[in-house]
C-alpha cells in the first residue's frame, strides 16, 4: 500500500468525514441514498454527453453486488494535477467537490445532493475502480475501505494496464457499497431502470444501456425525441385531445428552454420540471414562467378567435391547463435551488426566459395548428364552465349546512364512532318514518329524501346542491364536498342508499350515486358506499319436509329467487306478499330484512372502467358537466355481501 503524502492525509480526512455523516451527503443510507451513488458517478457520463463527448453509457449490476457505469466520453483526465501533484484521476474520485463540477465548462449542477461528487461514493464504498481509456491506453486505479488509494502509481504515474483504439475513449467507474454504512446494499432493477428511461428522455440522442448480470436482463433507453417521447410515455395510456405533442426550444441569454405538452380527456394537469435535469420536483420560476406564458397565450387565442365574447373575460390559468401533461426543461448556468428539499428553482430569471420562448415559440406553431389550438380552449371553456357552477353552488351550499331546517332532515345516532355509524337514505318518508322507529338508534343514522331528488338531466348543477336533501347529506357526512372533501372526516363507516325495488327507486339511486361520483368520488372508490337490498316477497309456505306440517314464512330478495322457490317441491306456497315498497313494511320485517347488519345483505358500489363514462354523463347529467373517465358508475352487481 502506498504511503500518503500530506496533502493526501487531507483528503482522506474529507472523504472521512463523508463516512462519519453520509446523510449529509446522499440524503439517507437507505434504499434511495444507496442508489444516489449510482446517479452521481451516472452525472459525470451525462455531462460528457452534454459537452458533446459521449453518446452511450452502460450500467451494469454484478452478481457480486458491485455496480460498473461505463461512459464513452473522452476519459478522466490522468496527467498529473497541477497544484496537488498526483494524477487528476484521484483528485477526481478522492477530494470532496460541494456542488460544481471540476472546472468543467457544462451546466453547473448544484443545490439538493447533485453533484456533491463521485470522491462521495469513494468515501462509502468498500471497493472502487476507475478504468479510463484515452490516447490508446487504459489506465487503472483502485480505491479500498471508503477511498484510500491501493494501486502503486508508476513514477507519480497511473499503471497503463493495456491498449486500446486511439478512438475508443472513456471512463469505467465500478464500486461496491459499504455494508457498514447502508442499511440495504441491494441495488433494485426497477428504481435504476426507471431513472435511466427518464435520463434517456431528458437527454435525446443518449443510448443508455441497462444490464443485470443476476438475471441476464439486458434493456435499452434511448429517445431520439427526447420529452417529446416522455409525454407520450406520460400519456399512453390517456386519451389525448390531439396526436401531436407541442415541442418547443429556444434560448434567452444564457438559458436554454425546452418544452413539450399535450392534453388529455382527463381532468388532471401534470408539469415535470427540470433544470440542469434535476427534477425541480417543487417546480419555481420555470414552471411560473411557463404557467403564465401559457394563460397569457391561450387567453388572447380565445379572444381573438371568439370564444371570450367580453373583453375583460378571462379563462382561468386553472381551466387551461385542465387535462395538461407538459415537461419542462431548462439549462442554467448557475441554478439556485431553494426550500427545504432544495427542489424548487429560485432565478427569477428563469421565469423570464421560459415565458419568453414560449409565448414566442408557442405561437409560431399554434398559428399553423388552429385545430389544435381549438380542442385546447374548448377544453379549458368546459372546465371554466363547470367550475363556474360548481363554485357557485359549493358556496351556497357550504353556507346553509347549519341552518335547521338541513339539520332536522336527518335522525342522528347517538355513536359518535364514525367506524360503528352508517347512515341510511330512504326514498319516501313513510319507510323513513319506519326506518327511524326500526333502526338501531346507537349506530344507524336516517335521512329520508322526499320523492325524487330532483331531474338531474334538465337541472342545473347549481339547483342540485341546493337541493335540501342533498345539502342534508352533506351536513350530515360531514366531510365537505368536491376540492374540499376530506374522507378522513367522514362520520359514517357505511353510507346505504335504500329505496324501492323499482323503476322510481332506481332512478333516485342512479341520482344518488351521480351525485356522489361527481362531488365526493373518494366516498364509492373508498368502498363506502352500498345499496340495502329490501325483499320483494314474503312467502308463507307449508314446509313439507318433515311428517309433519311446518307453517313457515320467508322473505325473497329477487325473481330468480321467487322462481327457485317455486320449483322447490318441499315448499307448498299458501300465501304470496309482494311488497310494492319499502312503506309496507313494518319496523320489524324491515328490520330483519333490511337493517339488522347480522340479516341483511348489502350491495357494495364499485366503480369499473369499462363503461364510457362520456356517454353516462351526459346521460345523467346533460350537458353542464365534463365528462370524467375516472369517475364511472357500475350498477352494484347485486352480489351478495355478507357486511
Ligand atoms: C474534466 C475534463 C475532461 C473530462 C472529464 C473531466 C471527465 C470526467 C469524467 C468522470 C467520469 N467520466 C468522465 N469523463 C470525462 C476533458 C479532458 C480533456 O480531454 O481535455
Amino acid at each position: 500500500m502506498e504511503k500518503y503524502t500530506g496533502s493526501q492525509i487531507v483528503v482522506l480526512e474529507g472523504l472521512e468525514a463523508v463516512r462519519k455523516r453520509p446523510g449529509m451527503y446522499i440524503g439517507s443510507t437507505g434504499s434511495r441514498g444507496l442508489h444516489h451513488l449510482i446517479w452521481e458517478i451516472l452525472d459525470n457520463g451525462i455531462d460528457e454527453h452534454l459537452a458533446g463527448f459521449c453518446s452511450q453509457i452502460e450500467v451494469t449490476l454484478l452478481k457480486d453486488g458491485g455496480v460498473r457505469i461505463k461512459d464513452h466520453g473522452r476519459g478522466v483526465p490522468v496527467d498529473i494535477h497541477p497544484t496537488k501533484k498526483i494524477p487528476t484521476e484521484r483528485v477526481v474520485y478522492t477530494i470532496l467537490h460541494a456542488g460544481g463540477k471540476f472546472g468543467s465548462t457544462v451546466y453547473k449542477v448544484s443545490g439538493g445532493l447533485h453533484g456533491v461528487g463521485a470522491s462521495v461514493v469513494n468515501a462509502l464504498a468498500t471497493r472502487m475502480t476507475v478504468e479510463v481509456r484515452r490516447d490508446g491506453k487504459v489506465y487503472f486505479d483502485e480505491y479500498k475501505d471508503g477511498g484510500h488509494p491501493v494501486t502503486e502509481l508508476v513514477k507519480g504515474e497511473l499503471p497503463v494496464i493495456g491498449k486500446c483504439l486511439k478512438s475508443d475513449t472513456g471512463t469505467t467507474v465500478t464500486f461496491w457499497p459499504d455494508a457498514a454504512i447502508f442499511e440495504t446494499i441491494e441495488f433494485k432493477p426497477e428504481v435504476i431502470k426507471k431513472k435511466l428511461q427518464e435520463t434517456a428522455f431528458l437527454n435525446k440522442g443518449l443510448k443508455i444501456e441497462f444490464k443485470d448480470e443476476n438475471t441476464g436482463e439486458k434493456v435499452t433507453f434511448h429517445e431520439e425525441h427526447g420529452i417529446k417521447s416522455y409525454i407520450k410515455y406520460i400519456n399512453r395510456e390517456e386519451n389525448p385531445l390531439f396526436d401531436d405533442v407541442v415541442y418547443i426550444e429556444g434560448k434567452s441569454g444564457d438559458i436554454e428552454v425546452e418544452i413539450a405538452f399535450q392534453y388529455t380527456d382527463s381532468f388532471t394537469e401534470q408539469i415535470n420540471s427540470y433544470c440542469n435535469r434535476i427534477n425541480v420536483v417543487d417546480g419555481g420560476t420555470l414552471v411560473t414562467g411557463f404557467k403564465s406564458g401559457l394563460t397569457r397565450v391561450m387567453n388572447q387565442y380565445a379572444r381573438d378567435l371568439g370564444y371570450l365574447k367580453d373583453k375583460d373575460d378571462n379563462l382561468d390559468g386553472k381551466d387551461i391547463r385542465n387535462g395538461l401533461s407538459a415537461i419542462i426543461s431548462i439549462k442554467h448556468p448557475d441554478p439556485q435551488f431553494e426550500g427545504q428539499t432544495k427542489t424548487k428553482l429560485g432565478n427569477t430569471d428563469a421565469k423570464t426566459a421560459v415565458e419568453d420562448v414560449f409565448t414566442q415559440e408557442v405561437t409560431l406553431y399554434l398559428d399553423k395548428n388552429v385545430e389544435i389550438i381549438k380542442s385546447i380552449l374548448e377544453n379549458s371553456l368546459k372546465s371554466y364552465n363547470a367550475r363556474k357552477a360548481s363554485d357557485k353552488a359549493r358556496n351556497q351550499v357550504l353556507k346553509s349546512l347549519n341552518d335547521t331546517d338541513v339539520k332536522s332532515k336527518v335522525a342522528q345516532c347517538s355513536s359518535k364512532k364514525p367506524e360503528e355509524c352508517e347512515i341510511y337514505i330512504v326514498e319516501g318518508n313513510s319507510a323513513g318514518g319506519t326506518v327511524k322507529t326500526a333502526r338501531n338508534r346507537a349506530t344507524q343514522a336516517v335521512l329520508p329524501l322526499r320523492g325524487k331528488i330532483l331531474n338531474v338531466e334538465k337541472a342545473p348543477l347549481e339547483k342540485i346542491l341546493l337541493n335540501n336533501e342533498i345539502k342534508a347529506m352533506i351536513a350530515s357526512f360531514g366531510c365537505g364536498i368536491g376540492e374540499d372533501f376530506d374522507i378522513k372526516k367522514l362520520r359514517y363507516d357505511k353510507i346505504i342508499i335504500l329505496t324501492d325495488a323499482d323503476v322510481d327507486g332506481a332512478h333516485i339511486s342512479t341520482l344518488l350515486l351521480t351525485f356522489f361520483y361527481r362531488y365526493m368520488p373518494e366516498l364509492i372508490k373508498e368502498g363506502k358506499v352500498y345499496r340495502g337490498l329490501p325483499p320483494l316477497y314474503k312467502a308463507e309456505y307449508e314446509d313439507l319436509t318433515g311428517k309433519t306440517k311446518k307453517k313457515k314464512s320467508e322473505y325473497i330478495f329477487n325473481d330468480f329467487e321467487l322462481e327457485q322457490f317455486r320449483k322447490d317441491p318441499t315448499h307448498k306456497i299458501i300465501s304470496l306478499q309482494r311488497y310494492k315498497g319499502l312503506g309496507e313494511m313494518d319496523a320489524e320485517q324491515l328490520w330483519e330484512t333490511t337493517l339488522d347488519p347480522a340479516q341483511r345483505t348489502l350491495a357494495r358500489i364499485d366503480i369499473s372502467d369499462t363503461v364510457d363514462a362520456d356517454e353516462v354523463t351526459a346521460l345523467l347529467m346533460g350537458t353542464n358537466v365534463p365528462p370524467r373517465r375516472e369517475f364511472i358508475m357500475e350498477e352494484a352487481k347485486y352480489a351478495k355481501l355478507d357486511v
